[in-house]
């Protein structure tokens, strides 16, 4: 059976980015044929600084957020990565299998850590290396995810072949990042070169899941545009990052394509068009909103639920990790 395996830091709120690109999908990839796999990535938060107590809340509003857009914990297994301890120790089974090159190549390291890299942490540079311990933990086949984090599935696939190849077995399978639709590249209200992440600067420029209706509206109406207006097709957003974001917002959220959204609003002014897209967005966020509220009034409950999970990973873990320290070598008296 194909086994999903995906994940989300808290490191900060949940924004529409994380939902469109992340957990929408999983929750419409939901299927009896599937084993799925979801994670608050604890650990690859703390690459960089996080508040202690907000790290615990954030990390139970990524477990509410799941659990109110849909994702069954009787299905899927869900739970916070630092309570599998397997995915520390494979990690370091990669570190020693990854090059210092390949790290040296990738884009989010060198976004994240900014002119002086010098100041990142170790954690920090070694994160592709725990991700694909995350992926590879459960011999996952596929890995749903945005645009944002393909390079890192890539080298998930060369720290496999690499294991392989070096101890001579078939043992780590070659995941495939799972990138569709119209949301796997949420970017910001505010400009439209860059992505919508949690930890931007500014509120206004995402939308967080738990944002009232009249802070949604307000974010969209606000959100940078140009005079031009809705095009009559697609073709019209060419070179048009903040026009073409709207479009697709509206797209992801709707379950149509941009091509519909655009016959369903041709030459539409941004008067007509931010409105209607605040409106759905509405709809379909505050269900899921109210419901995380309610779930995060009894943190203890969602604790069990992460526990729980937590120990149907590891049984999937313990004996990958275990068959893992076979292969390299390592005594198990
Ligand atoms: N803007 C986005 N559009 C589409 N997908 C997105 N994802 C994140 N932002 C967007 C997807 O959400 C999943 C979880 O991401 P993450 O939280 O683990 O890491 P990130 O991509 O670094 O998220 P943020 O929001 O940008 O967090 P910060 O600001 O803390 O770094 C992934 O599948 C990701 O692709």
């Amino acid at each position: 059976t194909p086994r999903v395996f995906s994940g989300i830091k808290p490191s900060g709120g949940l924004t529409l980015g994380n939902y469109l690109g992340a957990i929408k999908r999983w929750v419409d990839m939901q299927s009896p044929d599937m084993e799925n796999i979801y994670c608050a990535v604890d650990l690859h938060a703390i690459t960089v600084w996080q508040d202690p107590a907000a790290l615990k809340a954030g990390t139970r509003e990524i477990a509410a957020g799941m659990l109110a857009s849909g994702i069954d914990p009787e299905n899927s297994i869900l739970f916070n990565q630092s309570q599998v301890p397997e995915h520390a120790q494979l990690a370091w089974i990669f570190n020693c299998v990854a090059r210092v090159g390949w790290m040296n190549r990738m884009t989010q390291f060198k976004d994240k850590a900014g002119k002086n890299a010098e100041k990142a942490s170790l954690g920090l540079y070694a994160y592709p290396s725990l991700m694909a311990a995350d992926i590879l933990m459960y011999h996952a086949t596929h890995v749903p995810v945005g645009e944002d984090q393909k390079q890192h599935v890539e080298l998930t696939r060369d720290i496999a072949a690499k294991f392989n190849n070096d101890f001579g077995v078939e043992f780590f399978p070659l995941t495939e990042a799972v990138i569709e639709g119209p949301g796997t590249r949420v970017m910001n209200l505010r400009d439209g070169t860059k992505k919508m992440s949690k930890s931007g600067d500014s509120d206004m420029e995402r939308i967080n899941m738990l944002d009232d209706a009249d802070t949604i509206a307000k974010k969209f109406k606000k959100a940078k545009t140009d005079p031009e207006g809705l095009p009559e097709t697609v073709d019209g957003l060419v070179g048009r990052p903040e026009a073409k974001n709207l479009v697709d917002i509206y797209a992801g959220l709707a379950n149509m394509s941009p091509e519909q959204v655009i016959a369903q609003y041709p030459g539409a002014g941004w008067g007509t068009f931010k409105p209607a897209l605040a409106d759905l967005a509405v709809a379909k966020l505050a269900p899921i909103s109210d419901e995380m509220k309610r779930l995060m009034n009894d943190p203890a409950e969602i604790d069990r639920k992460l526990a729980r999970g937590a120990q149907k990973a590891r049984e999937i873990a313990t004996p990958i990790l275990e068959k893992t320290y076979d292969i390299v070598g390592l005594l198990r008296a």
